[in-house]
């Protein structure tokens, strides 16, 4: 049986991605309005992704035993001032999930979770990547500023994503 801090900051943290999923279904239309349709299908992809987090921590609450309940979603952030500050909305929200995400391991740790801390290395490493993606990609796109021609270059490499696979459970 989950340790009940824990299990309350498990259950938060998939609330907690379940909104990284909508935020990134905002940017991803924010894009779409301004026909970025590259960067648009990126944020979609990685909104999938974020949801696919939600269920990674779900299936594990479930195998341990914890009650989980999902709750209402608030409206994300829709308008932004540029590609830019979108870019950079995203890379915030991604060191909050990292901060998010160190604050349950210790807890897990501290209350001898070895389960949980185990289970969530794999978060850890892939916060390491997320924050890396986000943070140059925000750079790219301030080093774009307006320029239309910078823009569609980056707004073509993004648009290559492959579609977010599915985690295994
Ligand atoms: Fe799940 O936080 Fe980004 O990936």
């Amino acid at each position: 049986m989950l340790n009940d801090t824990v299990a309350e900051k498990l259950n938060a943290q998939i609330n907690s991605e379940l909104f990284a999923s909508h935020l990134y279904m905002s940017i991803a239309a924010y894009f779409a309005s301004l026909d970025l349709t590259g960067m648009a299908k990126w944020f979609q992809a990685h909104s999938i992704e974020e949801h696919e987090h939600a269920r990674k921590l779900f299936n594990f609450m479930e195998k341990r035993g914890g009650r989980i309940t999902i709750g209402k979603l608030d409206a994300p952030k829709a308008e932004f001032d540029s590609p830019a500050d979108a870019w950079k909305t995203a890379y915030e929200h991604e060191k909050h999930v990292t901060a998010a995400i160190h604050d349950i391991f210790s807890a897990a740790a501290e209350a001898r979770e070895y389960g949980t801390t185990a289970m969530l290395q794999w978060f850890l490493e892939e916060q390491v990547e997320e924050e890396d993606t986000f943070r140059r990609n925000y750079k790219l796109a301030l080093a774009a500023g307006d320029d239309e021609w910078n823009l569609q270059d980056m707004d073509d490499r993004l648009g290559q994503r492959a579609p977010a696979p599915m985690i295994e459970e």
